[in-house]
């Protein structure tokens, strides 16, 4: 970076978040790409945009007290960063996790506010959630857990103000429990959360909505220069909701799925994956996925998720979590011919392995166009919300499709005319950010 005042506003963002190094890892990556906007419009360094831009509107963080089954105390922490309501009320998912603390809720908020801008789709940034660890919980101590966060949590959010949905540890469960109480506390049924159920206000489509957008998006990404899922052999990681439904789409698209991961392995199976399996593992008896093996003895178990990216592919979906692809597993999949990365999950990816793809002519799909689809579909739940009616799947599959389409032409125009041709990187960041500036500009200093 070489404007003076980005430089300034890095240390400025460092000193503000001590400790926090996922936000500063995100913020540095965005203020980078946006150089050459910055250059051509010093009204948004004047007009105080760039310096609201890295500070949340709102930090709320809370106590969590619930009881085990045992009726032992527990006490978690729960957060919500209302990052940037500049286009549309706050809009972002609730993650459960141990790994939970102030900047990884910082650090996915900032990332909302491009991404959702990327949508199309008029919705603010915001994340929230909890060190709270759904894991080896029973089905009672989590819809505790749930209650009690949605107790304090409802106070902060409303249909019209802020929408929480899912993210890692958060699914339909976990959803339907915080609705259930917000609806109770609240005496007004309203569509406060998405990723309801499909019984009390939810969205086809939504489900499956990011894993299907990844593979939308990256099936553009192919398109342009000539090339298509067909044939290919598709390495995924992580084995949750959107490991799950980007292998899915894949499959459909033509692709060959050979891999799964969690956060102590991974499996291979060289014929493709067995997806009923690993969603009748995953999603109803909610088990490891070293449990794969026990089904297909012929299919490998290896210990070590970043394993997983040294098995030989085409196109490489990284679903699970930040920062699980660096470097070294970058220069791997490089040698071992891959052509396309997109990021299924939030910064999966870390910037040596950015630069290592980018310098080596992979197509490289960054996570804020790339996993769009999941809070572009959560945004068409508001809407069916707000008009009292549902659409059917293929009416919203059709929408999802070609809002990642939109998302994959904004990014890689706005990459061409800021003189970065093919670096969607900056093109995402750039087309995201220039929306948002422009409301803030309107608003004046607010
Ligand atoms: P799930 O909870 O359904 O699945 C998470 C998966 O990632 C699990 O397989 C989990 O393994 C694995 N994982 C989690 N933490 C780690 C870790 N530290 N190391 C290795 N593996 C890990 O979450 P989702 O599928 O919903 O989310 C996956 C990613 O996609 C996240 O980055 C999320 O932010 C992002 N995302 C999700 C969207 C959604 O709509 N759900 C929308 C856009 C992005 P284990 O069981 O061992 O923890
Ligand atoms: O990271 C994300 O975009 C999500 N977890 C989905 C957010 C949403 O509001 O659907």
């Amino acid at each position: 970076m070489k404007n003076q005042y980005l430089i300034d506003l890095v240390e400025t963002v460092k000193k503000r978040n001590p400790n926090e190094p996922e936000f500063l890892q995100a913020v540095e990556e965005v203020l980078e790409s946006l150089e050459p906007v910055i250059d051509q419009h010093p009204e948004f360094i004047e007009k105080g945009v760039m310096a609201s831009l890295v500070e949340p509107e709102r930090i709320i963080k809370f106590r969590v007290p619930w009881l085990d089954d045992n009726g032992k105390v527990h006490v978690n922490r729960g957060f919500r960063i209302q990052f940037n309501s500049a286009i549309g009320p706050y809009k972002g998912g609730l993650r459960f996790h141990p790994s939970v603390y102030e900047g990884i809720i910082k650090f996915l908020g900032f990332e909302q506010i491009f991404k959702n801008s990327l949508t199309g789709l008029p919705i603010g940034g915001a994340k929230g959630g909890s060190d709270f660890d759904p894991k080896g919980k029973s089905d009672l101590e989590v819809m505790r857990f749930c209650q009690s966060f949605m107790t304090e949590l409802s106070k902060h959010i409303g249909a019209d103000t802020d929408i929480p949905a899912g993210d890692i540890g958060v699914g339909s469960r976990e959803i339907g429990y915080m609705f259930g109480q917000y609806k109770r506390i609240q005496n007004g049924f309203s569509g406060v959360l998405t990723g309801k159920g499909l019984s009390y206000g939810g969205s086809l489509v939504r489900k499956e909505a990011t894993g299907y957008g990844l593979c939308y998006f990256t099936e553009e990404m192919l398109k342009a220069k000539g090339n298509s899922f067909e044939g290919k052999t598709v390495v995924i990681s992580g084995s949750g909701n959107v490991a799950i439904y980007a292998a899915e789409k894949a499959v459909q698209l033509g692709g060959k799925v050979v891999t799964f991961s969690d956060s102590n392995g991974y499996i291979y199976d060289k014929n493709g994956v067995d997806l009923d399996l690993v969603k009748q593992l995953k999603e109803v008896e909610r088990k490891r996925i070293k449990e794969y093996v026990t089904v297909h003895p012929e299919a490998e178990y290896h210990e070590g998720c970043a394993g997983v990216w040294s098995v030989k592919c085409d196109i490489a979906l990284p679903c699970a979590t930040q920062n699980e692809l660096d470097g070294e597993s970058a220069k791997k999949l490089v040698a071992n011919g891959v052509i396309a990365v997109a990021e299924g999950a939030n910064m999966p990816s870390t910037p040596d392995a950015i630069e290592c793809f980018q310098s080596n002519g992979v197509l490289f799909g960054p996570a804020k166009a790339a996993n769009a689809g999941g809070v572009a579909t959560s945004a068409l739940e508001m809407s069916q919300n707000s008009i009292r009616y549902s659409w059917t799947f293929e009416e919203t599959d059709a929408k999802l499709r070609e809002i990642m389409k939109d998302i994959y032409i904004k990014s890689a125009e706005a990459a061409k005319e800021y003189g970065m041709e093919d670096n969607l990187v900056a093109g995402a960041n750039i087309a995201g950010f220039l929306k948002v500036a422009d409301a803030m500009m309107a608003y004046g200093v607010v």
